[in-house]
């Protein structure tokens, strides 16, 4: 049994539409939603603020890779294209870590990096994970750490531009 934590973000078109399809494709296998969140541009690209959120999956038949196509497979129903590195896009699906049982699966290949060598950083994942997962832990340089302590961590204006919306995914 694998279970993933997925972050959702969409800041072209219709951003809710796009992290609903997401749970609309995880079917079943969705085991949580967090609230969605309004979120300022990470990275230093110019561009309109993004809708953010997290989901919890579990699906016994797939190992990491088989979790990044079914990640990649929503996208591109989402019409989503490859562009400017950390741009704009109408829907990105990112593997922030996977699990089978209480272990934790890592990967390091070309293709895909778990758990998500940048996760710790965005206060726009650690905030929703937070809200579906207040105990949840990721390991960072090699250590298991509190995700509430690493978003404690990070700067107040990182967190000040993430702010809780009333819309829900369902
Ligand atoms: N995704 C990016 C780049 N920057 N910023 C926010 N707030 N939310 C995102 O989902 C996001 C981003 C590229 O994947
Ligand atoms: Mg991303
Ligand atoms: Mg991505």
């Amino acid at each position: 049994m694998t279970s993933v934590v997925l972050s959702v973000g969409s800041n072209i078109g219709d951003r809710l539409a796009m992290l609903q399809s997401v749970v609309d494709g995880l079917a079943d296998a969705v085991r949580a939603v967090s609230p969605v969140y309004e979120t300022a541009p990470w990275g230093g690209v110019e561009q309109d603020p993004f809708l953010n959120a997290v989901v919890l999956a579990d699906d016994p038949s797939l190992d990491p890779h088989g979790w990044l196509r079914r990640a990649q497979e929503l996208e591109r129903a989402a019409n989503r294209e490859r562009n400017e590195r950390w741009g704009p896009r109408t829907l990105d699906v990112d593997l922030i870590a996977c699990r089978d049982g209480d272990r934790e699966v890592t990967s390091d290949d070309e293709v895909l990096t778990l758990p998500h060598p940048r996760a710790h950083q965005r206060a726009f994942v650690l905030e929703p994970w937070l809200a579906v997962e207040p105990d949840a832990t990721l390991t960072v340089a090699g250590r298991l750490r509190p995700v509430a302590e690493l978003a404690a961590d990070l700067d107040a204006e990182e967190r000040a531009g993430v702010l809780v919306t009333g819309l829900v995914l369902t």
